[in-house]
């Protein structure tokens, strides 16, 4: 019987990890429309809206854990919500329905749509707030990066890991003020800065993916976003280090409230994605990772990612959508 139990609900999430594909691809092609417009917050409603729908048709029992919208008031898929047809497994379920709106607003490389799920009481619930991240590919020995080390003595180390100088390391971080003195000690090592105006889901997924020659993030970003990249490197491997930014009484409180007695606890991945997950993103405009959605005369394309912990197996689905009626819906 209970071998039984076991091979359905491995089936179950085997199914899961190509069904969340239909919903990334509808949040990615509902903000796709609206690409270029410069409405941030009306294709951030679009990508929400789609993606709740979708949601909703899967054989699942899940709460919002991850949620988006409290840093920038954007509209939510709120933290608590309960989403799925409730025939299925509990889960936990990361979103980001539009990683990168001003991206998609102003038409510029790299929005995603994206989510993660996850077994119940396994993600970590994280507010909307800031985490401080760094995050290499896999390959390496356990402990040649360390969150607490400055930023130059992190590429000295993973250079020396890598067999390379120090000049042939490129680090990418988001283009902030707040990370100037990082950026000016990493490039005292002779290292590369990669900088991104937005989109550090991707940015960290980058240290993963050889194509990009980005070999390690570092710096300051949403706290939301860095339980999905870990979602995501748990999947394909790599090591990142995190700790969440609380600066003020209120926000010590929310954190408390969400069950996080330490708030200066630094996760390691296995903390914040505590078992199996499914990752998916789908490109919204054009970047390193994904093809953004293209609308043809008879088809709308779209390009996503999609990856299971359980075997790392990753899988790159280019689709072509021909039902155009449905998607109008959107
Ligand atoms: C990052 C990035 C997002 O927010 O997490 C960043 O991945 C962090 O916040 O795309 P600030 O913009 O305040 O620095 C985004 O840029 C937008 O959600």
């Amino acid at each position: 019987m209970a071998s039984i139990t076991v091979q359905s609900s491995q089936l179950l999430e085997r199914v899961l990890s190509i069904e969340i594909v239909r919903v990334t691809e509808r949040a990615a092609v509902s903000a796709a429309r609206l690409r270029g417009h410069g409405k941030d917050k009306a294709s951030d409603q679009a990508a929400v809206d789609a993606m709740r729908r979708e949601l909703n048709k899967l054989p699942i029992d899940g709460t919002v854990v991850i949620g988006e919208g409290e840093l920038d008031e954007a509209p939510m898929l709120f933290i608590g919500e309960k989403l799925g047809n409730k025939i299925g497994p509990k889960v936990d379920i990361a979103v980001d329905p539009l990683e990168g709106t001003v991206l998609c607003a102003k038409n510029m490389p790299g929005a995603i749509a994206t989510l993660a799920i996850a077994d119940e009481g396994t993600l970590l619930h994280a507010p909307d707030c800031y985490m401080d991240k760094i995050a290499i590919g896999p390959g390496y020995p356990k402990g040649v990066i360390d969150l607490d080390a400055p930023a130059d003595e992190n590429i000295m180390s993973l250079a020396k890991a890598k067999g390379v100088k120090p000049s042939e390391i490129t680090a990418i971080l988001l283009d902030r003020p707040r990370h100037a003195k990082a950026i000016e000690a990493i490039r005292r090592t002779g290292a590369a800065v990669s900088l991104i105006t937005d989109g550090d889901v991707a940015g960290v997924i980058h240290t993963a993916e050889q194509k990009t020659g980005i070999d390690i993030y570092l710096g300051i970003g949403g706290a939301p976003e860095g339980v999905l990249a870990a979602a995501a490197l748990r999947c394909i491997g790599g090591q990142m280090q995190c700790r969440l930014v609380i600066d003020s009484e209120e926000l010590r409180e929310r954190t408390l409230k969400m069950g996080i007695k330490d708030a200066k606890k630094k996760y390691e991945i296995a903390d914040m994605v505590r078992g199996d997950c499914l990752f998916a993103a789908t490109g919204v405009t054009t970047g390193a990772m994904l093809t953004g959605v293209k609308f043809e005369k008879d088809m709308i394309l779209t390009d996503t990612v999609v990856m299971r912990s359980v075997t790392g197996t990753v899988r790159r689905i280019t689709a072509e959508h021909r039902q155009l009626d449905k998607f109008h819906l959107d």
